[in-house]
C-alpha cells in the first residue's frame, strides 16, 4: 500500500490533534506527513488509510440489542489508552452506539430521571449498519436509498482515559448545532474547530459560550434530514472540515452516540427530544413582554419603570431584578434600604395583574460571620457545597466575594434549595426565577487557592477553550460533586441546578414555574427556558440573533430569546425599534440591559420610535393564543415553535430554505422577516413557494420560491401568514391578564384549493399540568370552501369570535363553510 498517503487534502485526518509534532514524531505514530503551504487548513500530519486501531470480535445478543468486544493489540499513542473496549448497540428510539470501557467502572451521563421513553415510536428502522471489523470501524446508510450517513473507517477509533476520538463522514455540508456558539445556522465547514464547554462569555466568533449541546442535524441534499447527539458531558471539541466530515474529541465519559434517521427534520428534533426529554409548558404570562436592567436600584425606581411603561400604554407582563435587590449581593436576602418594601412592590404588582422575576446566581457567599447569613450555615450543617480535591469546601469568587457553589447533584442540595426557595418566596412572593452564572462562572481560577495540579486541572489534550485552560473563570475540575469530580460534571451545572429550581418552584407555588437559564445542556428544556447572554447593542449581533434562537429550537429548548435592544453597550433608537420588532418574534421576550448603559426601555425613545415598539408588542400579544398553541404542540409532540425554513418539510429540497437565517417561521404558518440592517426601509425576503399574505392588510403574494422586495418602514415587521392556515388571535391588553379575557378572533389564510385548518389550545394559563390532567381545551379550525370549484385566494376578513365560551376537558372542532 505504497500510496496510502495520497489521498486529496480535504480528506486528511487529523493524527496530531493532541499535540503539535514535527514530522519524526509523526512518522512514529505511523501517520503520513506532507506539509502545505498553509497550517490553518488540512493537517500536515494525518492518517494513512487502515491505520491500525481496535479489532471487533463477534457480535453476541444482548437484552437490549447486540454487543461485541473492541480489542487492540498495541496500545495507541495516547496515555493510559483503553485496549478492550465494549460496544452495545441497540435500536430503541435510534441507533444507539454505546462503547464504554469494561473493565472499570468510567463515568456516564445521567440525565434527570424521567424522561418518558415510552413516547417514543417503534418503527422499523429507517438505516443499515455494515461493521469493519478490523481497523474498527461502521457505515449506517439510509434504507430507503442508501445514501450514507455516517462513515467511520475514515480515521481510527481512540479510546484512552482523557481522550476519546471518533471521525465519520457527512451526508452533505449542510449542518446545524452543535451549540452554544456565535455561528449562522449552517456550522462552517472549512477545517474549523468548535469547542463544547459552558463559559461565561459574551458571544462572539470562535468562543466556548455558556452551554453545551452535543447535537447536529444534517440535511441531505434531498430534503431528507438526519441528526447525531454525543451523550457525554466533558470537555468536548468537534473539527469540521471540508470532505465534508467530523471528528468528535471528547477528554472523557464514554462515546454513547445517537442516530436519529428522521427522515424530515422535524421528526428528527422529535427523536432527539425523545432520548432527553420534551419541553415544559411554559405560563401563559410569560410569553408576554418582560423588562430588565441591572441598575434599577430601588423599589421606587423598579416602580417607576412599570409605572412608565403603563402611562405610555406599553404591554408589560412581567417586572424583572437584577443583581440589585440583594443584601450585599448574597441570595435569598434584599437590601433593608433600597430594597426594604420589595414585598410590598411585588404584592403591587400583583395586584396589577403583572408578575415579577428576580434574580438568583448559585455562588452562596461564605464570609459571613455565623448566624448572620442563615443560607450558608445551613448548607454547611447539610453538606450540600461542592468539594476541592482535599475534601475542603471550593471556595470560589462571585458577586457577593467569596463563595460555596451548591452541588445540585446531590439530592439533599435540591432540598437545602426548595426550602431557601420557600423561605424566600414566603416573604418575597417571585413569580419565577432567573439562574445566571450557572456555568458555574467564577472570577477566579478554579478556586481562591487554586487548583492542584493534576491530570483532570492539565489533561494530555485541552480543547481551545476561552482561557486555555478547563478551570479558567471555573471551578477547580478536581473539585469533588456528589456524582462525580466536576471535570466531569461541568456541563451540567446549570442543567442541574435548573432542574433543581424548576422542582422547587413546583413545589413552593403550586403553580407552573418560569425558570430562565444561561447555561445549558441537553434536556434543558424540560425546566427552563435560556437567554443568549451578553450580546452587544449592534446590528451584527442583532443578526446572530436568529441563529442562536434557532438552535436552541434543535436542542429542545423552545423558549428562548435574546436581550432585546443588546445588554452591553449603547443602543440607539433604530436599533432598539428594529431589535424590539425582532424580539416581539423570539418565543421569550425580554428587553435587558448592563448597568452603565443609556436606557432602553421603549419609553425613553421619541414617539415614531415608541409607535412602532408598540405596534411590534401588541401585534406579539394578538398573537399569543397561536404563540402559546405552539407551545402546547412543543410540549406534547415535540414541535418546534420558532423554526428554520429548512424543517418545513413542504419545501425540503428548496436550496434557499436551506441556508436562511435571517427569516424564520413560528410554526409552520407565521413567516417573520426583520429587518436587520441600519438605515434600511425595505427588504428583500424570500418567501418560500406558495402563496404568502401580509398580516398587517392581507395583501396575497404568489411565490414561485422568490425574494420579493417588501416596503420596511421603521414602523413595520413583515408577518406573512401562509395559505392554508388559520392563526387563532385576541385583542391585545397591558397585561395577559387582562388580554385573555379578550375577544379571540382567527385570521384565515385560505389555500389554493380553498380551505384552512388551524388549532387553539387553551386552559388556565398556568395551573401545573392541565394537558396531563385533562383541564384543558383543545379546538381544531377548518374553513372550506364548499361546492365552490373557483378558487378564490385571498385573506378572508377577520372572524371576531365575540364570547367565545370555552368548556374545558373537551376536545373539540369548530368546522364551517363558506
Ligand atoms: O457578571 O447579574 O448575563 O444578564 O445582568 C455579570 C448581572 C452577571 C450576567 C448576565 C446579565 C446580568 C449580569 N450577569
Amino acid at each position: 500500500r505504497g500510496n496510502k498517503c495520497t489521498m486529496p487534502p480535504e480528506s486528511r485526518f487529523d493524527c496530531a490533534r493532541d499535540r503539535v509534532l514535527s514530522e519524526r514524531e509523526c512518522k512514529e505514530r505511523g501517520c503520513c506527513y506532507a506539509p502545505l503551504p498553509d497550517s490553518a487548513g488540512p493537517p500536515w500530519c494525518f492518517y494513512p488509510s487502515l491505520y491500525p486501531g481496535y479489532k471487533m470480535g463477534p457480535f453476541t445478543p444482548t437484552t437490549r440489542g447486540q454487543a461485541a468486544t473492541l480489542t487492540r493489540a498495541n496500545p495507541s499513542y495516547l496515555p493510559r489508552d483503553i485496549s478492550t473496549l465494549s460496544l452495545e448497540v441497540t435500536e430503541e428510539t435510534a441507533g444507539c452506539l454505546h462503547l464504554t470501557d469494561p473493565s472499570s467502572q468510567r463515568y456516564e451521563v445521567k440525565l434527570p430521571a424521567g424522561v418518558p421513553l415510552s413516547r417514543a415510536a417503534t418503527h422499523d428502522a429507517l438505516y443499515t449498519t455494515e461493521y469493519q471489523p478490523d481497523p474498527f470501524g461502521f457505515i449506517v446508510r439510509r434504507k430507503s436509498n442508501g445514501k450514507v450517513i455516517m462513515n467511520t473507517t475514515v480515521a481510527p477509533l481512540l479510546f484512552a482515559d482523557q481522550y476519546l476520538q471518533l471521525s465519520t463522514t457527512l451526508a452533505s455540508s449542510l449542518v446545524s448545532g452543535l451549540g452554544e456558539h456565535y455561528t449562522s445556522l449552517l456550522l462552517d465547514l472549512n477545517w474549523t474547530s468548535l469547542t463544547l464547554w459552558n463559559r461565561d462569555m459574551a458571544p462572539h466568533a470562535d468562543a466556548n459560550l455558556y452551554g453545551s449541546h452535543p447535537f447536529y442535524i444534517v440535511q441531505e441534499e434531498d430534503g431528507l434530514a438526519h441528526g447525531v447527539f454525543l451523550l457525554n458531558s466533558n470537555a468536548i471539541e468537534v473539527i469540521l472540515q471540508p470532505t465534508p466530515a467530523l471528528t468528535w474529541v471528547s477528554t472523557g465519559g464514554v462515546l454513547d452516540l445517537y442516530i436519529f434517521l428522521g427522515p424530515d427534520p422535524q421528526s428528527v428534533t422529535r427523536q432527539y427530544l425523545q432520548v432527553i426529554g420534551y419541553p415544559m409548558m411554559p405560563p401563559y404570562w410569560s410569553l408576554g413582554f418582560h423588562l430588565c436592567r441591572w441598575g434599577y436600584t430601588t423599589t421606587n425606581t423598579t416602580r417607576r419603570v412599570a409605572q412608565r411603561m403603563h402611562n405610555a400604554n406599553f404591554p408589560l407582563d412581567v417586572q424583572w431584578n437584577d443583581l440589585d435587590y440583594a443584601n450585599k449581593r448574597r441570595i435569598f436576602t434584599f437590601d433593608p434600604w433600597r430594597f426594604g418594601d420589595l414585598p410590598e412592590m411585588v404584592e403591587q404588582f400583583h395586584a396589577r395583574g403583572m408578575k415579577y422575576i428576580l434574580i438568583l446566581d448559585p455562588g452562596i457567599s461564605s464570609t459571613s460571620r455565623p448566624g448572620t447569613y442563615p443560607p450558608f450555615d445551613d448548607g454547611l450543617k447539610r453538606d450540600v457545597f461542592i468539594k476541592n480535591a482535599t475534601g475542603h469546601i471550593l471556595i470560589g469568587k462571585v458577586w457577593p466575594g467569596p463563595t460555596a457553589f451548591p452541588d445540585f447533584t446531590n439530592p439533599e442540595t435540591r432540598q437545602w434549595w426548595e426550602d431557601w426557595i420557600r423561605d424566600f418566596h414566603s416573604k418575597v412572593p417571585v413569580d419565577g426565577l432567573w439562574i445566571d452564572m450557572n456555568e458555574p462562572a467564577s472570577f477566579v481560577q478554579g478556586s481562591v487557592e487554586g487548583c492542584p495540579d493534576s491530570d483532570l486541572e492539565n489533561p494530555p489534550y485541552t480543547p481551545r477553550v476561552v482561557g486555555g485552560q478547563l478551570n479558567s473563570g471555573t471551578l477547580c475540575m478536581s473539585a469533588q460533586q456528589k456524582l462525580s469530580t466536576h471535570y466531569n460534571l461541568h456541563n451540567m451545572y446549570g442543567l442541574t441546578e435548573a432542574y433543581a429550581t424548576y422542582r422547587a418552584l413546583t413545589t413552593v407555588r403550586a403553580k407552573r414555574p418560569f425558570v430562565l437559564s444561561r447555561s445549558s445542556y441537553p434536556g434543558i428544556g424540560r425546566f427552563s427556558g435560556v437567554w443568549t447572554g451578553d450580546v452587544r447593542s449592534d446590528w451584527e449581533q442583532l443578526r446572530y440573533s436568529i441563529p442562536a434562537v434557532l438552535q436552541f429550537s434543535l436542542f429542545g429548548v423552545p423558549l428562548v430569546g435574546a436581550d432585546i435592544c443588546g445588554f452591553g453597550g449603547n443602543t440607539t433608537e433604530e436599533l432598539c425599534v428594529r431589535w424590539m420588532q425582532l424580539g416581539a418574534f423570539y418565543p421569550f421576550m425580554r428587553n435587558h440591559n448592563d448597568k452603565p448603559n443609556a436606557p432602553q426601555e421603549p419609553y425613553v425613545f421619541g414617539q415614531r420610535a415608541q409607535a412602532a415598539m408598540q405596534s411590534a408588542v401588541n401585534l406579539r400579544y394578538s398573537l399569543l393564543p397561536f404563540l402559546y398553541t405552539l407551545f402546547h404542540r412543543a410540549h406534547t409532540s415535540a414541535d418546534t415553535v420558532a423554526r428554520p425554513l429548512f424543517m418545513e418539510y413542504v419545501f425540503p429540497s428548496d436550496p434557499n430554505c436551506q441556508t436562511i437565517d435571517q427569516q424564520f417561521l413560528w410554526g409552520s404558518s407565521l413567516l417573520i422577516s426583520p429587518v436587520l440592517e441600519q438605515g434600511a426601509v425595505e427588504l428583500a425576503a424570500y418567501l418560500p413557494p406558495g402563496t404568502w399574505y401580509s398580516l398587517h392588510n392581507g395583501q396575497p403574494f404568489y411565490s414561485k420560491g422568490q425574494y420579493l422586495l417588501l416596503p420596511a418602514p421603521l414602523d413595520t415587521i413583515n408577518i406573512h401568514v401562509r395559505e392554508g392556515h388559520i392563526i387563532p388571535q385576541q385583542e391585545p391588553a397591558l397585561t395577559t391578564t387582562a388580554s385573555r379575557r379578550n375577544a379571540f378572533s382567527l385570521t384565515v389564510a385560505l389555500s389554493a384549493v380553498g380551505w384552512a385548518w388551524g388549532d387553539l389550545f387553551w386552559d388556565d394559563g398556568d395551573s401545573l399540568d392541565t394537558y396531563e390532567l385533562g383541564n384543558y381545551c383543545y379546538i381544531t379550525f377548518i374553513a372550506g370552501q364548499v361546492g365552490l370549484r373557483r378558487v378564490i385566494p385571498a385573506i378572508l376578513p377577520v372572524l371576531t369570535v365575540t364570547s367565545l365560551a370555552l368548556p374545558m376537558s373537551k376536545v373539540f372542532t369548530v368546522q364551517w363553510a363558506l
